[in-house]
């Protein structure tokens, strides 16, 4: 690096969004000893009533719990948390079956409260020395003269911002005022709606179907999934096509309808939802996109993160996740470019942008696995035979979901090896119409043959 060029060192950042990802990289920056103010547009998430009573759950996994432990927050998150061993298939008249999702119980993940998870982040950030300034909605910026301007739905009022980060989500205001970033905005034609089951009468056995587990009701082409809650309940999400076709939300009409289409599809999930009426009518659809941006960043003025910069469709159970990844590299990128913005902003998009757009990719294919193969049997027989390479052949073979899930490998090398894996399965199943058929001490050459080994076994 030249020494003669000046270099745009920054001690204050301001965020954009006291979301998840907001609250964890005012933490982070906070830490590393920047000022950072955060501006959010809705009240403070910790008073109560915010949230309006609900609780809404969501999939911790070890790229989320990993950037926690850079906070120290981890075990005070996990012991808010439950435990969710696999996914629980729960297929029209067979019997719920358990798919675990890694080798054993130090390969979890853990539902964990959405508005929980926010006011301890926001409390941690305070204890960093961060500033939060709730309802304040930012309505635009004008980056050439360093100045924000927020609205408290009352008025509005100009502040200093030399440097701002957007994690105000996938309807970011920052982003619009950041002008033509090659957005290209894709629609699922899916959306959701969340129900609930509530937890049983008996406090000695407050859960009603199995708790360390994250069910699912596969169903073609549309599922219901139900993560379990601290409190003996589940948040239910229904995941259907908005409209065009037989079923779908726009001939829902009302509750009575919702309730016949349950009775049919999800007989034993509407046994146990007793408040189905009132939940379907209180919850709006919610829809689905994935969002890809050419650029993520205006030199070293402004960066989006988070569903802000790649929103994308929950199927893989990692928007969360990745942007609490994001929030991780963004910290490192900004040490290790000593505060030049304009460096780790430009570093930070070359890093992240091919992972985003690789679990982009994954969690759109999530869906069709989800709704679809896992009770499909040439999915099973993949499956099992994946899990035998793995175990005989670790050096050389990992699910892609436990890349993904239980890894830090980057997002991109686990769909680059899930493809050749894959190819691989595709080709030592061919003509067999069981796994046991399969020769694995072949199958393993072949495997060692084809591929190189993975990196450093991806763990750690
Ligand atoms: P957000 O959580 O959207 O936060 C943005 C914040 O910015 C909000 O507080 C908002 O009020 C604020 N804001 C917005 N506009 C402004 C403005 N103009 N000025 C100031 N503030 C503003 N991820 C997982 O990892 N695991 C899961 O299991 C999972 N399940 C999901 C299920 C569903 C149905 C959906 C829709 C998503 C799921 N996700 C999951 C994804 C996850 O919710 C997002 O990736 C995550 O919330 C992104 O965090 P964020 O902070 O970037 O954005
Ligand atoms: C997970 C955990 C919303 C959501 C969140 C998730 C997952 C799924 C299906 C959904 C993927 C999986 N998954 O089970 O393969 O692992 O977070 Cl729909």
């Amino acid at each position: 690096m030249s020494a003669s060029l000046p270099r745009q060192v920054t001690k204050s950042i301001t965020v954009i969004g006291a979301g998840l990802v907001g609250a964890l990289v005012a933490t982070l920056l906070a830490q590393a000893g920047f000022e950072v103010d955060v501006f959010e547009k809705r009240p403070d998430p910790r008073r109560a009533g915010a949230g309006g009573g609900r609780s809404i759950n969501l999939a911790l996994a070890e790229r989320g719990l990993h950037a926690l432990r850079a906070t120290g927050q981890a075990d005070r998150v996990l012991a808010q948390a439950v435990m969710m061993r696999g996914r629980m298939v729960h297929t029209p008249g067979g019997q719920p079956a358990l798919q675990r999702y890694g080798v054993d119980d130090s390969e979890v993940i853990w539902s964990v409260s959405r508005g929980g998870l926010n006011g301890l982040m926001i409390d941690a950030a305070i204890d960093a020395g961060a500033r939060f300034h709730f309802g304040q909605a930012l309505v635009r910026a004008d980056f050439n003269a360093g100045r924000i301007t927020l609205s408290d739905g009352q008025a509005n009022r100009d502040v200093e911002a030399s440097v701002v980060i957007g994690a105000d989500g996938a309807g970011s205001a920052l982003r619009t005022a950041m002008g033509d970033l090659g957005e290209r905005i894709q629609p699922l034609g899916h959306g959701y709606r969340e129900l609930e089951i509530p937890s049983s009468k008996d406090p000695s056995a407050p859960f009603r179907i199995e708790p360390n587990a994250l069910h699912i009701w596969p169903r073609g082409g549309y599922m219901c999934i139900a993560l379990p809650n601290r409190d003996g309940s589940f948040t239910v999400t229904l995941f259907l096509p908005v409209d065009g076709g037989t079923p779908s939300f726009a001939q829902i009409h009302q509750a009575a309808d919702a309730r016949t289409f349950f009775a049919r599809e999800f007989p034993d999930a509407l046994d146990l939802m007793p408040d189905f009426d009132q939940d379907w009518s209180g919850h709006p659809m919610g829809t689905l996109a994935t969002l890809y941006l050419d650029r993520w960043h205006l030199g070293g003025r402004a960066l989006l993160i988070g569903d802000a910069a790649h929103a994308i469709v929950p199927f893989h159970g990692q928007g969360m996740n990745c942007g609490f990844e994001d929030a991780a590299a963004l910290a490192r990128l900004l040490g290790q470019h000593h505060g030049d913005t304009v460096a780790a902003f430009a570093a930070f998009q070359a890093e992240r942008k091919p992972n985003a757009d690789a679990i982009a990719t994954m969690a759109l294919e999530n869906y069709i696995e989800m709704r679809d193969s896992v009770a499909d049997p040439h999915y099973l027989r993949k499956r099992e035979l994946g899990s035998l390479l793995a175990e005989r052949a670790p050096s050389h073979y990992m699910p892609r979901y436990r890349m993904v899930t239980f890894t830090h490998l980057p997002y991109a090398y686990a769909l680059e090896r899930g493809l050749a894996q894959d190819t691989l399965l595709e080709q030592l199943l061919k003509g067999h119409g069981t796994v046991s058929e399969v020769n694995l001490d072949a199958a393993v050459a072949t495997l060692k043959a084809t591929l190189p080994p993975l990196p450093g076994h991806g763990l750690g």
